[in-house]
């Protein structure tokens, strides 16, 4: 039996993604683990000064403010407390396609560009113009997986959802209406169950999930600064808000995935 084990636990060690084999995999597993590294480092813990933006019941904004050639890149860093839902509920609903208009307040339209695999997509979206600017486009792969705590052993997996811009040759940058933007977001969720009272089964009252979410989009183009802030800080509030009450309207009726 302990042989048996052994073996089951050798095969299973390593990511068994089936994007394993695309030319894009050394990337995705490379960003990946770094976002997921940059996420649970604390904001004290991080280099550079993260300045508090926004804070509505648990959740806390930070940002940095930084340019690069002119363009504003402010790397922004959120964390938020949500009862009731799992983080690969929460990582599933952020990844999967077919929610993504019932939350994602700026989007124009989404094409799922590419399958890579179960786990990995790539997304085509053009999202709402902010005046005086162009409209944006974004290309990216989208990635979702379960890693172990390392920090806990014995809590429960991690699940993150990477988001980062590639390049496809059926989707050509900045030849329409649309500046393309590059972007490098992360979505880590930490599960946190209460014991049940009087051993009963565990309900979502029992459980909550403590969420990182990390972004770093570059413009691509001109577009004012004093606009572009003013923008994100009304904009990123009101994505994890309603994010976060969307996955919990969605979850609420439906057996609790671990
Ligand atoms: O992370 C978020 N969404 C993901 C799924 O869509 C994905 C996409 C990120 C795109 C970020 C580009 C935004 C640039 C365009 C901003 C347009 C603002 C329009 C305002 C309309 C009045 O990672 C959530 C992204 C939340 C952004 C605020």
């Amino acid at each position: 039996d302990r042989l048996k084990q052994k073996s089951v636990s050798i095969v299973q060690n390593p990511v068994s993604s089936a994007a394993v084999n695309h030319k894009l995999w050394p990337e995705i597993e490379k960003v990946t683990m770094e976002q997921l590294h940059y996420a649970r480092l604390g904001v004290g813990e991080d280099v550079g000064v993260w300045q508090l933006f926004a804070e509505d019941g648990e959740m806390r904004m930070y940002r940095r403010e930084e340019e690069v050639d002119g363009l504003v890149v402010d790397p922004l860093k959120a964390c938020h407390v949500v009862r009731g839902v799992t983080g690969r509920e929460l990582c599933q609903i952020f990844f999967s396609p077919e929610y993504r208009s019932g939350w994602e307040t700026t989007l124009e339209d989404m094409t799922v560009a590419e399958t890579i695999s179960n786990d990995t997509l790539i997304f085509m979206q053009t999202h709402k113009r902010i005046w005086p600017a162009s409209q944006r486009d974004a290309l990216f792969w989208s990635h979702i997986r379960s890693v172990p705590d390392t920090e806990d052993p014995d809590a429960s997996d991690l699940w993150i959802v990477c988001n980062h811009s590639t390049e496809l040759p059926q989707y050509p940058p900045n030849t329409g209406k649309c500046v393309r933007v590059y972007l490098t977001v992360c979505l880590v969720g930490q599960t946190f169950i209460d014991p049940p009272k009087d051993s009963k089964k565990i309900s979502r009252e029992d459980i909550s999930c403590k969420i990182t979410y990390c972004s770093v989009v570059n413009p691509g183009g001109w577009a004012p600064a004093s606009v572009l802030r003013a923008v994100y800080k009304r904009e990123y509030p009101k994505f994890l808000k309603r994010f976060t009450s969307y996955c919990i309207e969605q979850c609420k009726d439906k057996p609790i995935q671990f």
